[in-house]
């Protein structure tokens, strides 16, 4: 059959459709899924916030501790840290992680566009450094910023009208921290062979 790469590509969607897959066996492979549970239970949170927009970070910080609470962590492992403003998160979720304290980090803060491009800058570094400090550090660090061009907008993610970023991010955090943990304690398949499929 002659056919474009593109068009191949549906073609051969319908003529499944049409005929059944030519290779049920791989079609009809189950993998095994790991999904992260949501018990905050046994794990310890830092909470990383910034004062800059006070009047919405601390309903943010509000929305992660309800949500960790909800998850069911204990009094005691959840442990807020403020910074002056987003530029300044992710050294200290750096710290938090270097700190061996804390399964995972929260990272919190509100940036308006406004009409200053200083934005861009705190916005981008505050993105860019949290995810930095993940990878390199093997800790999750939620980004639970609010990057708004209005106020308006600012207010609505912080609990009004489109949810709750600090809330969504602590059950990210409750989440990956149970993902990680799975990963780390399952015992390889194979251990020890280079190319397991082949034998
Ligand atoms: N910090 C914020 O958290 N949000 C902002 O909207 C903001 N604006 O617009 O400037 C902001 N600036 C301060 C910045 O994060 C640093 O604290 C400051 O530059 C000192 O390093």
């Amino acid at each position: 059959m002659q056919c474009s790469f593109r068009s191949c590509l549906f073609t051969n969607a319908l003529h499944i459709l049409e005929f059944g897959p030519e290779r049920p066996e791989v079609i009809n492979l189950q993998p095994v899924i790991h999904r992260g549970k949501t018990n905050a239970e046994g794990f310890r949170f830092a909470i990383v916030a910034s004062r800059w927009n006070d009047f919405l970070t601390s309903k943010l910080i509000d929305g992660a501790v309800d949500a960790l609470n909800a998850a069911g962590a204990a009094e005691g492992d959840v442990e807020v840290f403020i910074v002056p403003g987003a530029f300044e998160l992710p050294l200290a979720a750096r710290k938090a992680a270097d700190s061996g304290r804390f399964d995972a980090v929260i990272a919190i803060g509100v940036v308006i566009r406004g009409e200053t491009p200083h934005f861009d800058y705190v916005a981008g570094e505050a993105a860019k450094g949290v995810s930095n400090v993940s990878l390199e550090t093997g800790i999750p660090v939620m980004f639970g910023v609010v990057t708004t061009d209005t106020v308006e907008q600012a207010i609505n993610r912080s609990g009004l009208k489109a949810g709750n970023k600090g809330f969504e991010a602590a059950m990210a955090a409750v989440e990956v921290a149970n993902l990680y943990r799975e990963m780390a304690s399952a015992e390889p398949k194979d251990k020890g062979k280079a190319f397991p499929h082949v034998v």
